[in-house]
């Protein structure tokens, strides 16, 4: 199968309510810079990163997929996947200026795509390719309810709704706010909203100090908090472990690292709990598998962050036995093909043929028009 073309696309989507923050950032579309892949047998693979949908960034990385990578790629077997990540992360030129950051943004959509082919070329979805049998149960976690703009009552109302109607059994808020005090009454609010059997999981984006994450994580613990995520500055393993040896609630990370090294140094410092590698951030579902395997052979669970909107994770998920929990945020669902399902909590396993990111008409209309 060999590859014909390289087609750049664009997707940018809106959030939940035209605006969302975090303690980081605020953003009112998630962004989908990617590529179709074309072969020489009529199939064509789809790959997509995620980003905040900064339009003069994402044509930065469709032009590194493009211009960088694509001829590198034209005329190879796209079945090779693991050969043809190595050629490319390995490129002199581009290895020089980019071992993390746009070039792996546009490397770890190509992977997606490769993955996406191989899929389309024997007939089965990407779980049943890497082993699993579609039985296996991947519980969901939904994060779009928590958002650190969204009012207290609004916070309230959307959790509640999130596990009265929609069976949701975990939910994640942000926390990392102007207010430490704030923080607590929004957790307090939403754990006496829910009940005590409801998991509730905070992320503070990265923004404390230490000293201000061993306060908040030890007030945090009266209501049974399952992790504290990105407490501390993203690539502090240091600080991470010092937060560690001072806490008893979990600590979650990894949306923000870029290699399996960095992976392998936070699990070896016993500073992470529950590790969460992004497809689009580590350069693809190749590099995320190791990862994967690193975590399994320390005995410490995965649940990936989702950077694609859980299209591809959910797969991953259902193949890979270090997961069993996945978060969920919908703001794909209107721009793919076969959008994340999700039943009484649990995703669903899809069954059509690919990796999971096959635009949807309504995107097919829209690319390229930004
Ligand atoms: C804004 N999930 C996260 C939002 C999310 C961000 O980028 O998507 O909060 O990436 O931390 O765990
Ligand atoms: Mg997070």
């Amino acid at each position: 199968m060999k590859i014909t073309r390289l087609e750049p696309i664009i997707l940018h989507a809106p959030v939940t309510r035209g605006g969302i923050a975090d303690s980081t950032h605020s953003i009112t579309h998630w962004g989908a810079p990617g590529v179709a892949i074309h072969t020489d047998c009529g199939h064509v693979g789809y790959g997509f990163s995620g980003t905040h949908a900064h339009l003069p960034t994402d044509r930065l990385i469709v032009d590194c997929i493009t211009q960088s990578y694509g001829p590198l790629l034209l005329g190879e077997d796209a079945l090779a996947t693991r050969a043809l990540w190595q050629k490319l992360y390995r490129h002199s030129e581009i290895y020089w200026v980019g071992r993390s950051g746009i070039t792996h943004l546009a490397l770890g959509a190509i992977d997606i795509a490769l993955w996406d082919l191989k899929c389309k070329k024997l007939g089965v979805p990407l779980w049943h390719l890497l082993g699993a049998s579609g039985q296996e149960n991947v519980q969901a976690y939904n994060t779009d309810g928590g958002w650190l703009n969204w009012s207290q009552q609004q916070l309230v109302a959307d959790c509640k709704r999130m596990v009265e109607e929609h069976g949701y059994k975990a939910v994640k808020i942000k926390v990392g706010g102007d207010s430490g005090r704030e923080d607590l009454r929004r957790v307090e609010a939403v754990r006496h909203a829910l009940g005590d059997d409801i998991q509730i999981m905070t992320d503070a984006n990265g923004r404390w100090s230490v000293p201000e994450a061993i306060r908040y994580a030890k007030q945090l613990e009266q209501f049974d908090i399952s992790w504290i995520e990105e407490p501390l500055r993203f690539d502090d393993i240091k600080g991470h472990r010092r937060l560690a040896n001072s806490i008893s609630t979990p600590i979650a990370l990894g949306e923000q690292l870029y290699l399996t090294e960095q992976f392998r140094d936070f699990i070896q410092a016993d500073a992470v709990d529950f590790v969460q590698p992004d497809i689009v951030r580590l350069a693809g579902i190749t590099e995320w598998w190791t990862v994967a395997e690193l975590a399994y052979a320390n005995n410490i669970p995965v649940v990936p962050h989702v950077g694609d909107m859980a299209q591809v994770h959910q797969h991953l998920c259902f193949a890979h036995p270090a997961c069993s929990l996945l978060e969920y945020i919908p703001w794909l669902n209107n721009w793919m093909e076969h959008p994340v399902q999700v039943k009484d909590g649990y995703f669903v396993a899809p069954q059509a043929p690919g990796a999971g990111m096959q635009p949807s008409e309504l995107a097919l209309d829209t690319i390229n028009k930004l």
